[in-house]
């Protein structure tokens, strides 16, 4: 035992007389403990130890191919009321979920150790930072939590001896059955049951779970923000940084942005770009008024097919120290990893991700598309100063974006906190070949929260004009970005990447007031002039086609919005309701 707080002891107890664990052991986070659990995991074979000189403490894990992905099908959020779930997710009732889950969790730990690991979600020390606890019956969860967040005695040390305001979070593999796999939350209570998965979004409860689901319901009552957004500095010549704030729904190169490497002649002119976090912010008033974010995370978990050093050679160097990879090929040569698109050389001699003999030339994949590395962020090569500093940093802007081939123009800014919270709202991506079904098919996801919101989405509506009304004039400036137009051939125009900086640039320009705009029906656009093109091959003609409104396929957008607007019915902020008038008026 770590601690004396009652809490804590009572919650372990109940657990432990629930699920009958053979042997209890809390994590303290010591190196001693953690090489203990490596060896044993190597020993039983669940994981694999890589080679220590080319990726020094890096492991392999494979999860069952039953396995490989978050389930949002069996993600309930479980409150008393089934409205305050709202019409976006999976719902409960918290007594029933608990009496259905509580069954099978009893005696699940027979035979097995169970782990009680406390951990910190966000940088130690800071007001802002919260305590969990997450018992497990799971080694990779142990070393993926140790990764992930500041993991033993810094937490026990922030919650203290009395306090009882801690995530109490239960973890069992269970026997990984899909049929009954449940990933519960229950915000009334600060609560996370999750069974029968062995996968990390749904077993590394201190991310999604947590920090978006249960952080979301918390920061509504306690009036701040738990957000799906990256966090990224932009430091120019003069050496003064400036922060932005951005959410993508998923294949939107979220990481990619986050650890952005510069264009050529930003680079010279002394541009630098410094990664604060890649998935998740937590963002609060600050005392000067402005909007401060901390990234609650240690690590990045990221997808591993399509990192590689042209598209993200910051994610990969994170990779090459003290890393677990899940679900990639392993390279019986050189006892070290690949997955499709790290290079153009995929191993001869090697296992896939499903643990068969592969060797690439019968056209099946070596890792598994959603295959992950957990990395350290103190790996980054571009991690900010401030990645651990307890005040978080100040936001100039939130960007939202998504996966657009004609609707969405480059870039444009919201005129104002309202109607920035409406662009947030209406985000959506069109479907990729990457993922299974129709492609082309609008999915709304607002602020990428979609299967993160612990709460009623249109109440989560209200909060953000709520922040916004707090925030004044203090308030970050609200934008919209769009890096996937296509032409007609289906070719992406504008080239992204590191390029992206040139949008952000004007975009920070925006924040200072340093660039005019130009009126669209949707918001304020560029000046063709103002997206500095230099070194690039595309001209100002194609510049104007990027940033171009097309009023006809706005309109059609106008009914999309309208019919999942409907879903919320009432409890829509009228606010949300008068901006979508305003840009139907607009389109007239
Ligand atoms: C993630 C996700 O894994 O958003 O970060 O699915
Ligand atoms: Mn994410």
């Amino acid at each position: 035992m770590l601690t004396n707080n009652k809490n804590v002891l009572n919650w372990v107890d109940e657990m432990v007389a629930l699920t009958k664990p053979d042997k209890v052991v809390w994590i303290d986070g010591s190196k001693e403990q953690l090489d203990e659990i490596r060896k044993q995991s190597v020993e039983s074979g669940e994981m694999i130890k890589l080679n220590e000189e080319k990726l020094p403490n890096c492991y392999l894990h494979r999860t069952l191919p039953n396995d490989v992905a978050r389930v949002e099908h069996r993600t309930f959020i479980c409150t008393r009321n089934k409205e305050d779930a709202g019409p976006t997710n999976n719902w409960e009732d918290p007594q029933v979920m608990y009496k259905k889950l509580g069954e099978m969790f009893d005696g699940v730990m027979k035979g097995r150790t169970m782990y009680v690991i406390p951990y910190l979600m966000g940088p130690v020390g800071s007001e802002f930072s919260k305590v969990g606890f997450e018992i497990t019956d799971s080694n990779y969860v142990v070393l993926n939590m140790d990764i992930m967040t500041r993991m033993g005695k810094d937490a026990i040390d922030q919650l203290g001896e009395t306090s009882n305001d801690f995530v109490r979070g239960l973890h069992s593999k269970a026997d990984i059955d899909e049929e009954k796999r449940y990933i519960c939350q229950f915000p009334e209570d600060n609560t996370i049951w999750s069974i029968n998965s062995a996968y990390g979004g749904n077993v590394l409860l201190g991310k999604k779970c947590f920090a978006l689901r249960i952080a979301s319901f918390q920061g509504k009552n306690e009036g701040w923000m738990a957000e799906h957004m990256l966090i990224l500095g932009i430091e120019n010549p003069q050496g003064e940084v400036k922060y932005i704030c951005a959410a993508f729904p998923s294949a939107c190169g979220k990481t990619n942005l986050a650890m952005l490497i510069p264009p050529e002649v930003y680079k010279k002119a002394g541009y630098k770009v410094w990664c604060v976090g890649d998935d998740i912010s937590w963002l609060r008033q600050g005392p000067d008024g402005r909007l401060w974010a901390i990234n609650p995370e240690n690590g990045f978990f990221g997808v591993a097919p399509g990192t590689n050093l042209k598209s993200n050679p910051n994610a990969l160097h994170s990779t090459e120290e003290g890393t677990i990879f899940t679900n990639v090929a392993l390279n019986l040569d050189t006892n070290t990893v690949w997955w499709e698109g790290l290079d153009k050389n995929p191993p001869t001699n090697a296992i896939n991700w499903k643990g068969e003999k592969w060797d690439c030339t019968d056209g099946s994949k070596g890792a598994h598309p959603n295959s992950r590395f957990t990395a350290p962020a103190r790996n980054c090569p571009c991690i900010s100063k401030e990645f651990n500093n307890p005040q978080g940093v100040p936001i100039s802007a939130i960007v939202f974006g998504g996966r657009r081939a004609k609707t969405a123009p480059l870039v444009y800014q919201s005129r104002d906190w309202n109607h920035g919270v409406f662009v947030g709202s209406i985000m959506a991506s069109e479907t990729t070949a990457a993922a299974t079904g129709a492609v082309g098919v609008v999915r709304r996801d607002p602020m990428a929260m979609l299967p993160f919101c612990g709460y009623h989405m249109a109440d989560y509506f209200q909060h953000w004009i709520d922040m916004g009304q707090k925030l004044g004039d203090k308030a970050p400036k609200i934008f919209n970005v769009n890096w996937f137009r296509t032409d007609d051939e289906g070719n992406f125009i504008w080239p992204g990447f590191g390029d992206n900086l040139r949008v952000l640039s004007w975009i920070l320009d925006r924040c200072e007031g340093k660039v005019d705009a130009v009126e669209t029906p949707i918001g304020f656009g560029p000046k063709v002039e103002d997206i500095n093109i230099d070194g690039l091959s595309i001209d100002e003609t194609t510049v104007a086609n990027l940033l171009n409104v097309d009023k006809e396929l706005w309109k059609e957008e106008v009914g999309g919005i309208h019919e999942f607007y409907g879903k919320f019915g009432d409890r829509l902020p009228k606010e949300l309701i008068a901006e979508l008038q305003t840009l139907e008026n607009n389109l007239e």
